[in-house]
């Protein structure tokens, strides 16, 4: 097989076979300690189907080799499939050209290259960088480095004890020293869903720009940059079926080419003398070094299964198991649950006042269910609930009610267990 048909799933436009798309998945049939194996950790990587795992392999059996370099037939090959991969990103998120499309290893390193190239350009002593209270380390940890080589200040917007952000705080935060507001799309730990378009709105108001960690979003719900006005989007292949190691950042094409490259190498040189080089324009001058090349061309594949699928049918999905989950956690003793009511991601973090979240994950473990207890690289936001961390169960398209029933009996032998 080569090109772009990876099998992708056909379903009806408007109903489903979720319990179906399970089999798209080879190890949703793993066991754990005897059980089958109930995965909720979708929040940290989603598992992945068939067709991505095809592309994989069929890009390494008939179209390996580096890209554009080589003037032999497969580098041809790969060249093509990787720059194609590129486009299926820009068309999933509405971007207006592949341009504007720089694959990285994922959410973390797209935050970093806009701290370092950008930052590192425009940031000066006095600047503001706006954040939440809710940012993941990804999101944080970056700004404080730019701030502490800069002399720039960083500000918080506050979380409400229901997990949505405080936004009677935003004009005073929010002032003409902001040069950036960055913020997550969905919490990874409350699941809350945050409003970007009208936070975009905001920071232009005062001539900042908006970064959105879309780590949490981008495989569960339909978005377009354009529509929701952000500067720059950053994401991770592995949290949507695609392969690990693989991302990209999304930037206006006016700011790549206002910025210096990031990382020195291969590949985004225009020509190299002793002591100075020229660079390539975007996309390539932000990508030194020989790239992720399977990897892009996995997350196409990705994309074209979760495109099969609907990414709004996802999301409604996401939803109601979600819904269901925080319902019957209700009915566990002594158990808070943390985040919005109404509308959420597909994930949500609780804390049992009978275990520890890690003795909890680990008891669920002994019966196949895989559950993730800790701060979540949330360390901030745990502190502002006053826990050191949660429980957290995430789901994706092919977990089921079924699933939930089965943690929640889980949680009430685990409740009886500590008591
Ligand atoms: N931003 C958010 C909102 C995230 O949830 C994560 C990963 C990242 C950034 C970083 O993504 P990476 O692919 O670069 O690592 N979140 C989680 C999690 O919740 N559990 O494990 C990883």
């Amino acid at each position: 097989m080569r090109g772009a048909d990876y099998g992708v799933h056909k379903v009806a436009d408007t109903t489903v076979d979720w319990k179906s798309l399970r089999e798209d998945f080879p190890i949703l049939r793993e066991q754990a300690h005897g059980h089958p194996l109930i995965y909720f950790d979708s929040a940290a990587t989603s598992q992945k189907p068939r067709a991505v795992i095809e592309a994989l392999r069929n890009f390494y059996e008939h179209e390996n080799a580096n890209v554009h370099r080589g003037l032999h037939t497969l580098s041809s090959r790969a060249t093509e499939a990787y720059e194609k991969a590129r486009k299926r990103v820009a068309e999933y998120i509405g971007a207006p050209s592949a341009d504007e499309i720089i694959f990285t290893r994922g959410t973390t390193e797209s935050i970093n290259l806009v701290a370092q190239a950008w930052g590192g350009k425009f940031i000066r002593e006095g600047d503001v960088i706006l954040l939440t209270e809710m940012e993941h380390h990804s999101n944080l940890v970056p700004w404080q480095l730019l701030a502490e080589r800069t002399g720039a200040r960083l500000r918080f917007v506050p979380v409400l004890d229901d997990g949505t952000l405080d936004l009677a705080h935003l004009p005073k935060l929010l002032t003409q020293e902001v040069k950036l507001f960055a913020f997550t799309h969905i919490s990874n730990s409350l699941g809350t869903i945050n409003p970007v378009a009208e936070l975009c709105e905001k920071a232009h108001a005062v001539g900042a720009l908006a970064l959105v960690d879309a780590a949490q979003s981008v495989g569960h719900l339909t978005l377009n940059v354009g529509e929701l006005g952000c500067d720059f989007m950053a994401f991770s292949g592995h949290k949507m079926c695609g392969p690990t190691g693989i991302g990209a950042l999304y930037a206006r094409k006016e700011i790549l080419d206002s910025i210096p490259p990031w990382h020195g190498g291969g590949e985004m040189i225009v020509s190299v003398a002793l002591e100075k080089s020229t660079f390539k324009k975007a996309p390539h001058r932000f990508e030194a070094g020989t790239p992720n090349i399977a990897g892009a061309i996995g997350l196409a594949a990705a994309i074209d299964y979760l495109d099969g699928i609907g990414r709004a049918a996802i999301f409604q999905h996401d939803l109601q198991l979600a819904r269901y989950a925080c319902d019957r956690l209700t009915e566990l003793p002594r158990t808070r649950v943390f985040g919005p009511a109404e509308e959420r991601g597909a994930l949500v973090g609780f804390v049992m006042d009978a275990a520890h979240p890690h003795d909890l994950t680990t008891f669920a473990d002994q019966y196949g269910l895989a559950l993730r207890g800790g701060h979540h690289c949330n360390q901030p936001l745990m502190r502002r609930f006053g826990v050191s961390g949660t429980t957290r169960a995430s789901f994706y398209f092919y977990n089921t009610k079924e699933e939930i029933d089965r943690m929640i009996e889980i949680l009430h032998k685990a409740a009886r267990f500590f008591k």
